[in-house]
């Protein structure tokens, strides 16, 4: 019995760090694909981060600033469990930034990305990037209680405390 266990572990190891190395070395509809791919074999259905929500069941609008002291205003934002909000972005700097919801996990996962490639455009339904003196707006959904973070994933930016919160309640 013991035996069978082990062989069925060795058989299963190798395409865990086979879609693993996948999801990390690619960006783009690559990942995406395999992103959704992943969801319907394991057990977490939907982010607890949350998704994209649905424009018609916004129920409040949050601005929030950008600028080149590396800050969002405010950083630190309330929403309630299942609610779908707006974030309404204005970049009030000289250079462009961005807002990418997320874990601190993945927030750091995708900034080591982009130092390795800094020219690199990316764009995502978590993400919305601003152009200096331009405003953009984002609509997200929160599913569940607890933290997710948000962050600006230009090279240096988020280490520079371009990092923020919201606490879902
Ligand atoms: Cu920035």
């Amino acid at each position: 019995m013991k035996k069978t266990i082990s062989i069925f572990a060795l058989s299963v190891l190798p395409a865990f760090a086979l879609a693993a190395g996948t999801h990390a070395g690619g960006h783009g509809t690559a990942s995406h694909g395999m992103h959704g791919h992943d969801m319907s074999s394991m057990s977490h259905a939907s982010s607890p981060v949350g998704q994209p929500g649905d424009p018609a069941k916004v129920t409040r609008t949050i601005e929030v600033t950008m600028d080149d002291a590396m800050r969002f205003t405010p950083s630190d934002i309330e929403v309630k469990a299942g609610e779908t909000v707006r974030f309404f972005i204005k970049n009030t700097g000289k250079i462009p930034h961005e807002m990418v919801i997320g874990s601190v996990a993945e927030l750091k996962e995708h900034a080591a990305m982009m130092q390795k490639m800094p020219g690199m455009k990316h764009a995502e339904p978590n993400m919305i990037t601003v152009n200096p003196g331009q405003k953009g707006g984002l609509v997200w959904q929160f599913p569940q209680t607890g933290t997710v973070d948000f962050a600006c994933l230009l090279p240096g930016h988020m280490e520079a405390g371009m990092i923020g919160k919201v606490t879902v309640g």
